[in-house]
């Protein structure tokens, strides 16, 4: 008995530290790409002049096309946009680069989306680019040859619960408008055939054909259908084919729970939620860059960069990832306002990333003037870096916590040593009055000892 109790303890920790050199790339990145692209990219939240209702998500526009009137478009409507699609400019190093540049780590990418169009030749369901658009490429192919060039991992959101186009996937969850064809539920059956000829294959398929680093399931509210016996087939499929392509938290079971499904390898959060605390998983927040997931031509609510690098800053400070999207047009390029900003964050990145990748979420507590990053050092030493977001007028960052004086203070970008003074409560650290520009900068603590 005493054999089996100890071979069972072994097992746990085994499997526990398994899980968490499986998530080290994971964590040490930070910063990934998120893209949605498909069918919907092409009429950009507009069709025949009218645009949706409900919330600015383009992707969405087969069910909230026309809002709140006459909700929707048929398939056959929506499958106008087969012959559409021919995203000529559509240019996967052009893509990764970008994606590299902003110092991103990792790119995911929408391989079917809620509409059920494939991105990639399935043998599984001819509602693919290569089957059943004019433009014939494989865009999954292609991006995961670009990632291989640039040294990017690659991942897929696989939309397992909804699915529009085979009559077994589930349709949005609005009971209130239940009576409508469109949104009627499938039966239990029907879902079951879905799921077992659809479902099951495509994600067998994206793992034995592009091998990704991870796979992305999307669920947000009680998922219909989504039992647990399902869920284990799915989890334990995905482990078969590949025991280190990592799974998220919204594959089903874990929605609302503040520690999640151990049985997946990272969390992740609601659509720009950003907690307020620090998570001890690994864990993600996916954001948009305006409201729209895929590409919007009427959103022109751009986020300014800083606003996002402040999150990328904050979920770091708290142990946890940023995945930001771009939406590509439907000519396959991404829109100059994502560029942008994209290459803004890379420039802040290509100076300060050292503060971001690989760092440990802060072991201070919150202060008001920005986020503390951490990174353990040799030798039972330590290094905090200062994210400063507001600069103290009088020139004095106190930072509470910290019982001695740092070796040595500097500010990242510069070299420029600064000095730090004991206080009652930690220390102060002495910056010049006025910061050269409106940046964030970020000033870097060497102290001698262990703070975790
Ligand atoms: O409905 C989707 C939405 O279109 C988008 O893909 C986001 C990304 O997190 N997930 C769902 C809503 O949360």
């Amino acid at each position: 008995m005493k054999k089996i109790i100890l071979f069972f303890l072994l097992m746990t920790v085994v499997g526990g530290a398994f899980a968490e050199s499986r998530t080290a790339w994971f964590t040490d990145a930070r910063f990934g790409m998120f893209i949605h692209f498909g069918l919907y990219s092409e009429p950009a939240g507009v069709w025949e002049g009218q645009t949706m209702g409900r919330n600015m998500y383009a992707e969405w526009i087969r069910m909230q096309h026309n809002w709140p009137d006459n909700p929707g478009l048929s398939q056959d409507e929506y499958d106008t946009l087969l012959d559409q699609f021919n995203p000529v400019q559509f240019d996967a190093d052009a893509w990764v680069s970008e994606a590299k540049n902003a110092g991103m780590k990792y790119m995911l990418i929408t391989a079917k989306h809620h509409d059920g169009f494939a991105l990639w030749p399935s043998e599984v369901s001819d509602y693919n680019v290569v089957d059943a658009t004019p433009f014939g490429r494989d865009i999954l192919g292609e991006l995961r040859r670009a990632c291989d060039k640039y040294g990017i991992r690659l991942g897929f959101y696989y939309s397992h619960w909804q699915d529009w186009h085979h009559p077994g996937g589930v349709r949005p969850p609005w009971p209130e408008y239940s009576d409508l064809p469109l949104l009627q539920q499938p039966t239990e059956a029907e879902f079951e055939d879905y799921w077992q000829e659809k479902c099951l294959p495509q994600v067998r398929e994206l793992i034995n054909n592009y091998n990704p680093a991870f796979l992305w399931f999307d669920t947000w509210t009680d998922a219909l259908y989504i039992n647990e016996a399902r869920l284990d087939e799915l989890i334990n499929l995905v482990r078969d084919l590949d025991p280190n392509c990592l799974i998220n938290s919204r594959i089903g079971t874990t929605w609302g729970h503040s520690k999640g499904d151990e049985r997946v390898d990272f969390l992740s959060m609601g659509d720009n939620s950003f907690p307020n605390r620090t998570i001890e998983r690994p864990w993600e927040t996916s954001g948009t860059m305006n409201r729209s997931w895929g590409y919007h031509r009427l959103d022109h609510a751009w986020k300014p960069h800083f606003e996002m690098l402040r999150y990328l800053i904050t979920n770091a400070s708290r142990g946890g990832n940023y995945q930001l999207n771009v939406g590509p047009k439907g000519d396959g390029s991404f829109p100059l306002a994502s560029i942008k900003r994209l290459r803004q964050i890379g420039a802040w990145l290509a100076v300060n990333g050292e503060a971001i990748y690989g760092t440990m979420h802060s072991p201070l507590s919150e202060h008001d003037w920005g986020q503390v990053t951490y990174r353990p050092l040799p030798d039972g030493k330590s290094r905090l870096y200062l994210h400063i977001f507001k600069w103290p007028e009088d020139g004095m960052l106190p930072v509470h916590g910290l019982r001695h004086l740092p070796q040595s203070a500097r500010v990242l970008e510069t070299g420029q040593t600064v000095q730090c003074l004991a206080d009652h409560s930690g220390i102060v650290v002495n910056l010049p009055v006025q910061p050269s520009d409106k940046d964030i900068y970020v000033v870097v603590l060497d102290v001698d000892t262990e703070l975790e």
